[in-house]
């Protein structure tokens, strides 16, 4: 369905070679002009968030207030805590943060508010109440699932009301690094939205369009999120890094990587973290995490690893006439970037892409209830009616 446009999509743009764009403004811009946190290099998600919202950029007077605003919406019951604590240890934490987010949807406006009976127009107004709160929660939900993976028994700050998203989230997860606070807001802004027809975004849209509330639609789109072709590749990128470095060391030549990139692709597996469904050059959020680790991090093997990789499979990926873009995506360089301020849970990278993503989703889905748009049921056909047409040439 590439080629067809058939979504509305409100909040975002992906242009093939430049890249997103939030609200027509790209993010080359909106790193830059986007209100930062005190201290910080880099701005805020809540900001975004209002973007994203509205269109416009906040204040800084604005964005301090909302930030407030969705401290107060940030709580987590008892039930969602003690419940996702009490989820195997072993089960994958996008498994644990879909249920967690589900677990929440007992509490959604717009559930409550439908059954009530408001009439249609009024239906954007609980969805942007349920989208603010999930907006919020995630940074809760996220710090939970972690916390009850990776940190069993140790005693953790909770969250504190003077600190952005990202430093809370990354905080909460027992960092203090003020550098990673940084890194934080720059891949909770540069993940937060990438089009309509993403399996995640499009998913959300697809669910929400019978009125399924938000949180039944934020969680279906992290159940595919968590696919290896979508947002987990970024844990897939960062072992292929690792695998690649098990082998060779830490000396290598351009021929190694080659041999062992056509070693995988013989095997007919993908190479985590290069190609895209619409981009057809290197995707700038690439640009955007290797100026972020050239700035604040000294270089190191993986690091070096990673540029020499942007620079060899490019040219094989090319080679393969089928690979209609061989240059590499967001997820190649953002587990490098984790690894490197100690968060070496790779499974839990695509949880922080989810965090992310529900910027986006939830504002999108605020616009798509304002302009009242209709349930989603495309037409399908069956193999034999396909056979009958492609042979009639009809
Ligand atoms: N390695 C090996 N083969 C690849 C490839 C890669 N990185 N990228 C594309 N191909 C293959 C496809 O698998 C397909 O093969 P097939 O015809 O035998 O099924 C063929 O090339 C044509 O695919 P193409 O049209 O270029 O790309 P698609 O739109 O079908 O798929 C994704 C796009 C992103 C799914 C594909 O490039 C891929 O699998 N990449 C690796 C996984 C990845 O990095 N995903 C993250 C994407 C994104 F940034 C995100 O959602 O987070």
């Amino acid at each position: 369905m590439r080629g067809l446009t058939g979504l509305l999509y409100e909040t975002s743009k992906l242009h093939p070679v430049n890249g997103i764009t939030y609200r027509g403004k790209d993010l080359n811009e909106i790193i830059k002009q986007s209100p930062r946190a005190s201290g910080g290099t880099q701005p805020t998600p809540e900001g975004v968030l209002w973007l994203l919202l509205t269109g416009v950029y906040p204040n800084q007077e604005e964005v301090k207030t909302f930030q407030e605003e969705l401290y107060q919406r940030s709580h987590l019951s008892d039930e969602t805590e003690t419940l996702i604590r009490n989820l195997p240890e072993k089960m994958h934490p996008m498994t644990k943060f879909s249920i967690g987010v589900m677990s929440c949807q007992p509490d959604s406006n717009f559930a409550k508010a439908y059954h009530k009976g408001v009439p249609k127009k009024e239906y954007w107004e609980h969805t942007l109440e349920d989208s603010l709160d999930i907006c919020a929660k995630v940074i809760q939900l996220a710090a939970v699932v972690y916390n009850s993976t990776y940190n069993r028994g140790k005693q953790l700050p909770g969250p504190d009301q003077d600190l952005d998203m990202s430093a809370n989230l990354v905080q909460m997860m027992g960092f203090s690094d003020k550098s990673f606070y940084d890194l934080m807001r720059l891949y909770l802004v540069i993940h937060a939205d990438h089009e309509g027809g993403t399996v995640s975004s499009h998913t959300a849209h697809c669910v929400n369009s019978a009125l399924s509330d938000p949180y039944l639609a934020y969680s279906a789109a992290m159940n595919g999120l968590a696919g290896p072709l979508h947002g987990l590749a970024n844990q897939e990128s960062l072992n292929f890094l690792l695998d690649f470095e098990k082998r060779f060391g830490h000396i290598w030549t351009d021929n190694d990587i080659a041999n062992y990139v056509e070693e995988i692709l013989s095997e007919s597996r993908v190479i985590p973290g290069y190609g895209h469904a619409v981009l057809r050059k290197t995707d700038p959020r690439f640009i955007h995490l290797l100026e972020f680790a050239e700035k604040n991090i000294e270089e190191n093997n993986l690091i070096r690893l990673l540029n020499q990789c942007y620079t060899v499979i490019p040219k094989i990926l090319d080679k393969h006439k089928k690979i209609k873009n061989p240059w590499p995506n967001v997820d190649a360089g953002s587990g490098v970037m984790l690894l490197h301020y100690g968060l070496n849970h790779q499974d839990f990278y695509t949880v922080l892409f989810g965090v992310s993503r529900a910027l986006g989703i939830m504002s999108s889905l605020v616009w798509s209830r304002a302009f009242n748009l209709p349930i989603e049921r495309p037409n399908s056909i069956t193999l034999d009616l396909l056979l009958e047409k492609v042979s009639s040439g009809k």
